[in-house]
């Protein structure tokens, strides 16, 4: 890691785009994994729109821990590294797909999140506006398909998670893109990268001339483009936190 050590010490504009994967060393699963959530039955449907409002049980099951369980949670060595890298002015800026807020509880200030957050829930009739914790409440108790539904017309509430079949919340993955372009140096962090437009994003600092670092436990399709890929969070969360 030390070449990757002497590029963040070197950079100019360091920018990182995270994944699922900074996030199983918090016991959150991820999606492609070995023990990731894709190996459910459902699963592809979890996170469909179409699926959503044909029978919105289908997420509020399959998210049930997922994601209102996310209070439970607390960030772990990558975020805190990052948080570290944010401290010393070090890092511009954090794109993430990672909708479980972690960054945010670990304390970073410049966090895109390009899949959007739970944070707040619409209402799918009438765009009725609920809080994390409004949905968490309404759950409590309830059995594992209830859906939360919006007092004055009865649809369904939804996560201000982008679904697939919907379109990522523009000023997020504009702000991302800007942060990617404008990077001498990316590191790609505990992402498969397969899900499109997020991972073009170290694409467009390559091809502004800066350089990619990945780590990641699986090979990724840019590992070719990349100056070196390392298979470990937990060392880079090492190497990073002593800078
Ligand atoms: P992914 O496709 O599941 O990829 C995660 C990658 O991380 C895999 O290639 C794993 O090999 C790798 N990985 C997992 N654990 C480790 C580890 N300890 N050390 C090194 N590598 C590891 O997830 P992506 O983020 O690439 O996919 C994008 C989806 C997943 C986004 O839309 C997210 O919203 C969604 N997701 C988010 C969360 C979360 O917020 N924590 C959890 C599950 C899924
Ligand atoms: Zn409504």
């Amino acid at each position: 890691m030390e070449r990757l050590v002497k590029a963040i010490k070197g950079s100019r504009s360091l920018a990182v785009l995270t994944g699922a994967g900074i996030s199983t060393l918090c016991g959150i699963p991820d999606f492609r994994g070995p023990q990731g959530l894709y190996k459910q039955p459902d699963a592809e449907r979890i996170f469909d729109i179409d699926w959503f409002d044909r029978d919105p049980s289908i997420y509020y099951r399959g998210c049930r821990s997922l994601v209102y369980g996310l209070k439970d949670f607390t960030p772990g060595p990558v975020h805190k590294a990052l948080k570290h890298l944010e401290d010393i002015g070090k890092l511009a800026g954090i794109a993430t797909q990672n909708i479980d807020m972690l960054h945010q509880k670990a304390g970073s200030s410049v966090v895109y999140e390009v899949h959007g957050s739970p944070l707040l829930h619409h209402c799918r009739g009438c765009g009725n506006e609920a809080t994390f914790s409004e949905i968490c409440t309404m759950l409590e108790g309830k059995d594992a398909s209830f859906v939360p539904r919006c007092p004055e017309c009865g649809s369904a509430y939804k996560p201000d998670i982008t679904f697939f079949g919907e379109a990522l919340p523009e000023e997020a993955f504009r702000a991302a893109q800007h942060l990617a372009a404008t990077a001498d140096v990316m590191i790609v962090l505990g992402t498969s990268l397969t899900v499109f437009p997020a991972a073009g994003l170290p694409v467009a600092t390559l091809h502004s001339g800066g350089k990619v670092f990945i780590v990641n436990a699986q090979p990724t399709s840019l590992d070719a483009q990349a100056i070196a890929h390392y298979p470990d969070l937990l060392e880079f969360a090492q190497a990073a936190s002593s800078i």
